[in-house]
């Protein structure tokens, strides 16, 4: 946002000698006249959490909690008083949360999932932080959060995109993508005395790709599978999974717009798979090293290609399994639950699918993630197995994200 630094200065100047002295007893935004970089530095080195993003040259946003005044005026910066802040600890205070659900024994609504990140996010605002990358066929906004690592000078970025609930009844998919999201954000934690063996990556999170079909799932259709897109007068949706550009159209899809694997008009014919192509293309993804897609169920993890059962390099191919083997032990470990690594044309050949996309485009490591369980209760997963879900998944993942 262009901002006139000048006369905002003067105005910040005439509120910090009014107003600075006055003690600060509950929570608020201020926001930080940031002129320069070396003041952007100061601001980056502050005990102050962040409301803006990133600091910012030009003005950034911060969050001033009880007793952290000093702190504020250690920066040395024209300052002013933006709005009063609800408690980050009891973030219920915004409305957000409505009836206090625990993510770890209930399948949320999707604004009860974002209202829960949104919770973490306020708690630990350096590390994650969020964007919308677009909206979904019925205008539902599609986040992506940044949950992001130590920084570690003169190292190259990694940067991971994990999608979930891209098919909307896979529910279980969710409660564990946003229980990595929680897991990694609280080991980024700033203190002063990290833990070893922290991995430098930078992972983003989707946490609802298919909003729209998420919802239908619980208002109309259990078994709902795609998006809502209205394709005619009688049916609706598009898989998602069938719509990337990676052989688009091809076998194991469809171009029945009744079809449960119809393909869409077009690659990227949908909003929700266009977010992710134009989010992994923009400069928040520099290069894309790994993409993964959870899915459930089968307890598979699955490498490309889905396309055709040709392999993809040898080279490529053996990175592939030798993750897809780290998780799978890590998983095997928790609680002796198997899964299998292959590659995905062995489970059923599948088009367009968004693994073959994030390695074929991008050269990324690309799994699709099957989770719990192998057809018992299949895509109906009780309730009890959230928690162990998420339990035996966090450590395979981040055993994957410290081999990356
Ligand atoms: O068919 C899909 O999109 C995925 N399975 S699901 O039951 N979650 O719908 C699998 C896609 C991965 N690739 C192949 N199966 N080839
Ligand atoms: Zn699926």
């Amino acid at each position: 946002m262009a901002i006139d630094l000048r006369r905002s200065c003067i105005v910040a100047a005439l509120l910090l000698f009014g107003n600075g002295a006055v003690g600060q007893e509950g929570w608020a935004r201020y926001r930080l006249i940031v002129p320069d970089e070396a003041a952007a530095q100061r601001v980056s080195d502050s005990e102050l959490a962040l409301f803006s993003d990133s600091v910012a040259l030009g003005y950034t946003d911060v969050i001033v909690g009880p007793g952290q005044f000093p702190e504020l005026w250690s920066l040395r910066l024209p300052y002013m008083r933006i709005q009063e802040l609800p408690d980050p600890r009891s973030w219920a205070d915004y409305g957000l949360e409505t009836d206090n659900p625990n993510y770890r024994n209930q399948y949320l609504r999707f604004d009860q999932i974002i209202a829960q990140i949104e919770a973490w996010r306020a708690a630990n605002p350096r590390v994650i932080s969020r964007r919308q990358i677009g909206l979904s066929i019925q205008g539902r906004p599609l986040w992506a959060y940044r949950v992001g690592g130590p920084q570690i000078p003169g190292q190259p970025e990694k940067v991971v995109v994990v999608t979930c609930l891209t098919h909307a009844r896979e529910w279980i998919t969710g409660s564990v993508g946003m229980h990595l999201l929680y897991m990694l954000s609280e080991l980024y934690r700033p203190r002063p005395n990290r833990p070893p063996n922290v991995p430098n990556v930078t992972v983003w999170f989707v946490p609802v790709q298919n909003p729209d079909g998420y919802e239908y799932s619980f208002t109309n259709d259990r078994m709902w599978r795609k998006n809502r897109r209205r394709n005619n007068s009688t049916s609706f949706g598009v898989d998602l999974n069938r719509n990337y550009s990676v052989a688009w159209g091809g076998a194991g899809s469809s171009g029945n717009p009744s079809s449960d694997v119809y393909r869409g008009t077009a690659p990227f014919s949908e909003p929700e798979t266009a977010a992710i192509r134009d989010f992994c293309a923009s400069p928040a993804v520099s290069k894309l090293t790994a993409f993964m897609d959870i899915h459930s169920y089968s307890q598979l993890i699955l490498y490309p290609w889905s396309y055709t059962s040709n392999a993809i390099p040898s080279g490529d191919r053996t990175r592939h399994i030798s993750l897809g083997n780290a998780m799978r032990t890590k998983i095997l470990e928790v609680y002796g639950t198997p899964f299998t690594v292959q590659q995905g044309s062995q489970l059923y050949i599948a088009s367009g699918t968004s693994k073959d996309w994030g390695y074929g485009v991008h050269g990324a490591i690309s799994y699709t993630i099957e989770l719990r369980d192998t057809g018992q209760y299949g895509f109906l997963l009780p309730e009890n197995q959230i928690a162990p879900s998420q339990d035996e998944f966090w450590p395979a993942f981040l055993e994957f994200l410290r081999q990356l």
